[in-house]
């Protein structure tokens, strides 16, 4: 997440979102999406333009930046998701513990395998990164999404200024103060607000990052340091649904798409578990 300067210190000041898209010869690159206060765009336009700009999968051909007024009335305030990590040495280690917290959280076998899979894979409709998350039944692992190229991406997504506060000091205490924890917990965080996702599964696609989580209503934020091979640009997400009919489908994504959401407390910021005792605690 890119820091701006000043920030949006009550909750009467005019709420923006602002949102980066940028590609690479025609393909997804990278992209950031943030709910600021007016006095914090300039600032975070200019951060965002120079993400895209120095980004370690390639330098933007293409980079789109969209700011919208975000009208008070219509944003949910939330809570950010506990956080814990489970000290995995491989990256197939990381693989079969996230598969194992999926399941208890009600995760079939086979949606597991099929979603690692096609983030293995590259889960874009002919390979590749997508610009969203792929939609995955819980129960038959089928695909929902209803565009398998681009996926259905999160946005309008933010926390208070006295929450990141918070956040950052106790990040910054165990070494995780970085701007993929802050965005990817942030994103969980709304993922899990919503009605009818039962999981989230995530790794990033940027070669030098090598970090995933599962993210459950009630696990939280699980993460592991090794979900893929050092220097893989295959990756992305998966949000697990519970089955559902298509009307609810549309509400889902419209949720995720569009209504802005505001986190403005946060869950417990823990340490690292071994996978032992991270196994034990499924259990309880
Ligand atoms: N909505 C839906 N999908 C998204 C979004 C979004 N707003 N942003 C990214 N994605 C998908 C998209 O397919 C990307 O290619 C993929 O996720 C990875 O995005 O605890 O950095 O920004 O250490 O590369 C997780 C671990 C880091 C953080 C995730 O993702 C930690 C990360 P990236
Ligand atoms: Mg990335």
């Amino acid at each position: 997440m890119v820091r701006p300067h000043d920030s949006f210190a009550s909750m009467d000041t005019d709420l923006y979102s602002i949102r980066m898209l940028a590609t690479l010869s025609g393909e997804h690159l990278s992209g950031a999406e943030q709910l600021a206060g007016v006095g914090e765009i300039d600032a975070l336009a200019a951060a965002l333009a120079r993400r895209a700009l120095e980004h370690s999968r390639g330098r933007a051909d293409a980079i789109r930046i969209s700011i919208e007024n975000i009208a008070q009335a219509q944003v949910v305030r939330g809570t950010l998701p506990g956080l814990r990590t489970v000290q995995v040495d491989t990256f197939e280690m990381g693989r079969q513990v996230a598969k194992a917290l999926l399941h208890a959280a009600g995760v079939s076998a086979v949606a597991a395998d099929e979603a690692m899979k096609s983030l293995c894979n590259g889960p874009a409709a002919g390979g590749g990164t997508m610009r969203g998350a792929m939609l995955v039944d819980a129960l038959t692992g089928q695909r929902l999404e209803p565009d398998a190229r681009r996926g259905v991406r999160v946005s309008r997504l933010g926390m208070t200024a006295e929450t990141r506060e918070i956040l950052e000091a106790k990040l910054d205490a165990c070494g995780l103060n970085n701007d993929h924890v802050r965005e990817a917990l942030t994103l969980a965080g709304k993922v899990i607000s919503a009605e009818g996702i039962v999981a989230e599964l995530c790794w990033s696609d940027d070669p030098d990052y090598t970090a995933g989580y599962v993210a459950t209503p009630r696990f939280g934020y699980v993460r592991f340091p090794h979900m893929k091979p050092l220097h893989s640009t295959l990756g992305g997400r998966a949000f697990f649904v519970s089955p559902m009919g298509n009307s609810r489908l549309q509400d889902l994504i419209r949720y995720l798409e569009t209504t802005p959401w505001l986190a403005c407390n946060l869950g417990a910021i823990q340490g690292t578990l071994t996978v032992g005792a991270f196994y034990e605690s499924l259990e309880k």
